[in-house]
């Protein structure tokens, strides 16, 4: 089910407070992933060296991958309940290359709910985190079917 138009006004109007930092926050988020569930740090050869937080701030890496997946979920966000063009190709590199399974999207949902929350907690209350969290559901139930398209269970 998609989202409502006072759902998707919640998830944007959140978004754009996170934009402004997105490299700050996506850094965080990896960093945060790492920590809490470091079998998701195997999947990235360039990442998996990085042993110790000090190591994962200094990154330059990480923190333009960081970046980039704020970007991506971003532009996923903004077209609502379209997505489909923007998530196709994602799903693709997602299900052959770096081979990510729907889980490890689900964990990192979870966190960057997680790190919105401590940032913004005046601004993204129950309503938009719930909002949010459909948001994110949408987009991996979405992930999750075109990653058996392109035959990964995932
Ligand atoms: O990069 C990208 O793009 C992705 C995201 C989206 C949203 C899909 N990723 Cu990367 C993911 C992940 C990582 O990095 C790590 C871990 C898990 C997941």
């Amino acid at each position: 089910m998609g989202l409502s138009d006072d759902e998707w006004s919640h998830v944007l109007g959140i978004w754009a407070k996170v934009e402004p930092e997105l490299p700050v926050r996506g850094q965080e988020v990896m960093i945060r992933l790492f920590q809490v569930h470091p079998e998701t740090q195997e999947r990235f050869a360039k990442f998996k060296n990085l042993k110790t937080i000090d190591e994962m701030k200094s990154s330059e890496e990480l923190k333009k991958h960081g970046t980039t997946v704020l970007t991506a979920l971003g532009r996923i966000l903004k077209l609502k309940n379209n997505h489909e063009p923007e998530l196709k190709p994602l799903a693709e590199s997602h299900a052959t290359t770096h081979k990510i399974p729907v889980k490890y999207l689900e964990f990192i949902c979870e966190i960057i709910v997680k790190v919105i929350a401590e940032k913004h907690p005046s601004d993204f209350g129950a309503d938009s985190q719930a909002a949010m969290r459909k948001a994110l559901e949408l987009f991996r139930n979405d992930m999750a079917s075109k990653y058996k398209e392109f035959g990964f269970q995932g």
